[in-house]
């Protein structure tokens, strides 16, 4: 065929080519069944390869006989059983030769010359018994650059022939309809009768009127067989046969095979564009409810923050609290301390020491190690809950789609898909499952221990809360030391209310540093650990996330390929009808 191309054609014929190795691509991307990708190289393929006139109806219509009719010659069997018991790709060959291609399937040889543009395949018939049949013609469909459809006065368009010409309009195949055995019929009237029905069916079927040819093949056979003169004449008009073969000439010749063979490839682009068209659009719906699925995780991981935070200020307020009780027992203890009338209490050191611990210091310590791991066990508790709060949503949304089926081609898709959400749900079923709340606790409760302990240079050995705490709290409070600065003892009347207040901005200030500190040290932690609890749902769900993203981007790039491929499959037909006037 590349000989006689002009360059217009020629360039067609290079845009179809590239038209389909996109297809090809694509199918690939979406992991479309290999049939798909067989089906879409032969029609490739096929753009190179004779002229293929695929030749179908019922057994018994007469399919082999107007076959050989066409040859001239009676080349393939008939008869009124099912005869042909193979499909037959007829070919040319200086001398009849027969090979088997595959079963069920031979390739003849015939030294008929017009079988070197044009080959013919006969199949057996649309009510084919053995299934093989079915399957071997119906693969011919998209191959064919021409459907001829026979069917049979005696029994028009049958059930099978109806089903069969839908799947070859399905594949955008030009099909011509040829009604045989006119001859049966007892006149006219009969004649029209048929056609009409048949003309009617195959339109309701096509969407189109198609090509319609009334023949006896049986009277165009004993034409040929007959000397010529005027009975060979009747026979010949009769059979209504030189019709139909110009016909068939005259829209194979070179140009028209050509045009044909340009655009038969196209319905085939075309059905399986909008196959994976649907394909695309299904799927990024179900994404976008994946989507839809990882926004409410995500507003799940912010409110909780904001809920946690919102808390977590509350329950600090608490242990502030309790700071600021020591510092009105504080002032307290000073006001009535540092007094003359206690002058002898006052020189004694451990003993004002010991009264300080006693009355200021007091539980402080434990009521402040009480609050912190109530703290402590609230936040494991929510952490806790929000998990089984994630683990829920996943597995609401691994149910919603099990039993969905995404159509021939979803299969691997949503395979994949579904297996994802069901590790990253048992995942998250396992965190759950294996969460320790003690010892989640109790590792909480060394990172806080640990961090306040630096805070007093503190060795942390296994001292526990309370005793850091507690040596924090007297350590920052020495009531010696606030008191130091000059015996106390000594101080004469007028200092000691001077040393009263300075004792108190003093202690309000340390205690005002203690609680900065305690504050600060908590809620760092606390932030470290709310975002190291996000950042665990956040990765648990990481492979479903990023599935959802990277095939999002992929179905959005497919529909921007196959939307192209639109416009391109339209522009060559246009093209390719324009070609020939
Ligand atoms: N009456 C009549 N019989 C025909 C005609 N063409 C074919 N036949 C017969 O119909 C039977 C089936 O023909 P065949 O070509 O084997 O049909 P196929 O199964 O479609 O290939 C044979 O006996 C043919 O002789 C025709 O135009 N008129
Ligand atoms: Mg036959």
């Amino acid at each position: 065929m590349q000989q006689i191309l002009t360059p217009q054609q020629h360039a067609i014929l290079q845009r179809e080519r590239d038209l389909f190795s996109t297809l090809e691509t694509i199918a690939a991307r979406l992991e479309a069944p290999l049939s798909d990708l067989e089906l879409l190289a032969k029609a490739r393929r096929q753009l190179d390869e004779f002229f293929l006139l695929v030749v179908v109806g019922e057994f018994n219509s007469g399919k082999s006989a107007f076959i050989n009719a066409l040859l001239g010659n009676r080349f393939l069997d008939e008869g009124v059983t099912p005869t042909t018991s193979q499909i037959h790709i007829i070919t040319y060959g200086p001398q009849p030769l027969a090979e088997q291609l595959e079963p069920f399937l031979l390739r003849v040889r015939y030294p008929v010359a017009w079988l070197q543009e044009v080959n013919i395949v006969d199949t057996p018939g649309t009510n084919a018994i053995i299934p093989r049949h079915q399957q071997i013609t119906e693969a011919f469909v998209p191959r064919s650059d021409l459907v001829l459809f026979v069917t049979s006065a005696d029994r028009p368009f049958s059930e099978s022939e109806r089903i069969f010409l839908s799947l070859v309009r399905d594949w955008g195949k030009k099909v011509v309809v040829v009604v045989n055995k006119i001859d049966i019929l007892e006149d006219e009237a009969a004649l029209n009768q048929v056609m009409d029905f048949v003309r009617n069916q195959s339109t309701a079927v096509l969407g189109a009127v198609p090509r319609l040819f009334p023949v006896s093949v049986r009277l165009a056979q004993r034409a040929q067989r007959a000397a010529s003169g005027p009975e060979q004449e009747d026979l010949l008009a009769r059979s209504r046969f030189l019709e139909l073969e110009r016909f068939i000439r005259d829209s194979l010749d070179q140009q028209e095979r050509l045009r044909l063979k340009l655009e038969s490839p196209l319905g085939v682009a075309e059905r399986l564009q909008l196959a994976y068209g649907s394909a695309a659009q299904q799927r990024l719906g179900l994404l976008q409810e994946d989507f839809a699925t990882l926004a409410a995780v995500d507003e799940q991981i912010d409110a909780y923050a904001v809920d946690m935070r919102h808390d977590f200020r509350f329950r600090l307020s608490q242990i502030e609290n309790i700071l600021h009780d020591v510092r009105a027992r504080g002032d307290r203890f000073f006001e009535d301390t540092l007094r003359m009338g206690r002058f002898f209490d006052l020189i004694n050191a451990a003993r004002l020491r010991a009264e300080f611990e006693r009355e200021v210091v007091g539980d402080t310590h434990e009521r402040i190690e009480q609050e912190v791991s109530s703290l402590i066990d609230w936040l494991v508790e929510r952490n806790y809950r929000q998990w089984q709060e994630v683990t829920g949503y996943l597995n609401r949304r691994a149910a919603a789609h099990s039993d969905r089926i995404l159509g021939e081609i979803g299969g691997a898709f949503e395979f994949n898909r579904q297996k994802l959400l069901q590790s990253v749900g048992r995942t998250a079923r396992e965190i759950v499952a294996a969460y320790d709340k003690g010892a989640e606790a109790r590792k909480l409760s060394e990172s806080v221990q640990t961090a306040l302990a630096a805070m007093g240079a503190v060795e942390v050995g296994a001292i526990g809360l309370g005793a850091v705490l507690l040596h924090l709290l007297t350590r920052a409070l020495d009531p010696l030391g606030i008191l130091a600065a000059g015996s106390v003892a000594i101080a004469g009347l007028f200092i000691l209310p001077a040393r009263r207040r300075r004792a108190k901005q003093e202690l309000d200030a340390k205690i005002e540093d203690l609680r900065q500190r305690l504050s600060a040290a908590m809620t760092a932690q606390f932030e470290r650990e709310l975002e190291h609890s996000s950042q665990e749902i956040r990765e648990a769900i990481a492979p479903y996330t990023r599935f959802i993203r990277v095939e999002h981007d992929k179905l959005r790039q497919i529909q921007g390929q196959l939307h192209d491929l639109t416009a391109a499959v339209a522009n060559l037909r246009r093209e390719i009808n324009t070609l020939i006037p």
